[in-house]
């Protein structure tokens, strides 16, 4: 495992972690943070013996937000310049299912965050919210248009023009949060969901990742054309024909993830 300076990875069984780890600042992300995350996720993703990441914080904080004491001083040619967007894209390009297991505070960039990833989990703790607006911006790294997917365009309004913070429950009514889970059990769950996910075939886990950005992205007959064409591409794959063979023969199937 590599050492990074502001996450921590382990890799159990096939679920690679990486846990975010600035106390001190409530794993505010700044530039080594997303510099350090996309390196691991990168890192896993390219790893067939990884078949799902799980990306978590500590109890009290997932993330905080983007480090407002980096950026403050910036200015906006700084900001488009800067190395301040551009890996977090390539960590939303990660084709391994990502579940963020949140605890604590997921705010502003930190909210944005576990929104890149594909499932959300929720400790019943969990304070959610883009307050970006009070300190006279906006959210930067999705949050307007990734929440507006999410929660449909009033809810989102009303979230990112008051910037108030919510909890798990609100946002698991709002479509925000797969599933809220008892925060003492949070890391367990995580790990089973991932495990449970992992056991699939890595190819029909990658075009199910794939299909599920398109829909966030395309008209619905662009979706629907995208689906029939990683469908079909999946019956040449080994997985594809043990699945299959398993089910006819009555038995758990064993992929090898070709
Ligand atoms: N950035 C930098 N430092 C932070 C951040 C942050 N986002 N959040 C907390 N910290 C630091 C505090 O400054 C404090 O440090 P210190 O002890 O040195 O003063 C330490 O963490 C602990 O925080 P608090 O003392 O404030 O703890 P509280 O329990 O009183 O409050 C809160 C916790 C409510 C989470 C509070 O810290 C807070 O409101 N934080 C800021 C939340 C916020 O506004 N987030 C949005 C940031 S902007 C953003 O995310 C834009 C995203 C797009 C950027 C795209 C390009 C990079």
């Amino acid at each position: 495992m590599t050492d990074y300076q502001t996450i921590v990875t382990a890799a159990r069984g096939r679920v690679g972690w990486i846990t975010l780890n600035r106390p001190e600042a409530l794993n505010a992300l700044n530039v080594q943070v997303m510099r350090d995350v996309v390196d691991a996720a990168e890192a896993f993703d390219a790893d067939a013996g990884i078949g799902a990441i799980v990306v978590t914080g500590s109890d009290r904080a997932f993330a905080a937000g983007a480090d407002i004491k980096e950026m403050e001083a910036l200015s906006g040619s700084e900001m488009l310049m800067g190395d301040h967007f551009g890996g977090w894209a390539r960590f939303a390009a990660v084709r391994t299912p990502v579940i963020a297991a949140v605890s604590g505070y997921a705010l502003g960039g930190g909210c944005e965050l576990a929104m890149m990833c594909d499932i959300i989990l929720a400790a019943d703790t969990a304070t959610f919210g883009q307050p970006e607006i009070g300190l006279g911006v906006i959210p930067g790294m999705g949050g307007t248009q990734r929440l507006t997917r999410a929660v449909g365009s009033f809810k989102a309004a009303e979230l990112i023009l008051t910037g108030r913070h919510f909890g798990a429950e609100e946002a698991e009514r709002a479509g925000l949060v797969s599933r809220v889970v008892p925060a003492a059990d949070l890391l367990d769950d995580a790990q089973r969901t991932a495990e449970a996910i992992a056991a699939k075939s890595l190819p029909s886990l990658y075009a199910a990742t794939e299909a599920l950005d398109v829909a966030l992205e395309s008209t619905l007959a662009e979706g629907l054309r995208y689906e029939k064409h990683a469908f079909a591409g999946l019956f040449d794959t080994a997985d594809q024909k043990e699945g299959m063979a398993a089910f006819r023969e009555k038995r758990a199937p064993g992929f090898t993830h070709r």
